[in-house]
């Protein structure tokens, strides 16, 4: 392109560059309270987890202290992360979910 000026021109890209967007893992932590009917619930609510997938994730959680609840784009996670946790205060569970870029 020529930006109307002499002497000088401007070069645009024309070709689609698609970037992949940074992901994020959303990850629960394990505490001595929260019961585990609850955490299932939580999963399937906001993860779309079968019962037993989030059977699988919660007893992993309640052994290793830290599981993943799916891996999403930056406002995906963050909507994620907030729903558990304003979830978990509402019926009063020490619950805690967390983002981490992957
Ligand atoms: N450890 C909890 C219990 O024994 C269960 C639990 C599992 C809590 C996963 C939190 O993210 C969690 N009731």
């Amino acid at each position: 392109d020529d930006d109307g000026r002499q002497g000088t021109a401007i070069i645009t890209r024309t070709k689609t560059r698609t970037k992949r967007p940074n992901l994020y893992r959303v990850l629960l932590l394990n505490d001595d309270y929260t019961p585990m009917e609850f955490v299932i619930h939580v999963l399937e609510r906001f993860f779309n987890k079968s019962r037993e997938d989030a059977t699988r994730v919660m007893l992993h959680v309640h052994h290793n202290g830290v599981g993943e609840c799916g891996i999403f784009t930056y406002e995906i996670a963050e909507t994620k992360v907030t729903q558990v946790m304003d979830f978990a205060r509402k019926h009063q569970h020490p619950l805690q979910c967390v983002m981490e870029k992957k």
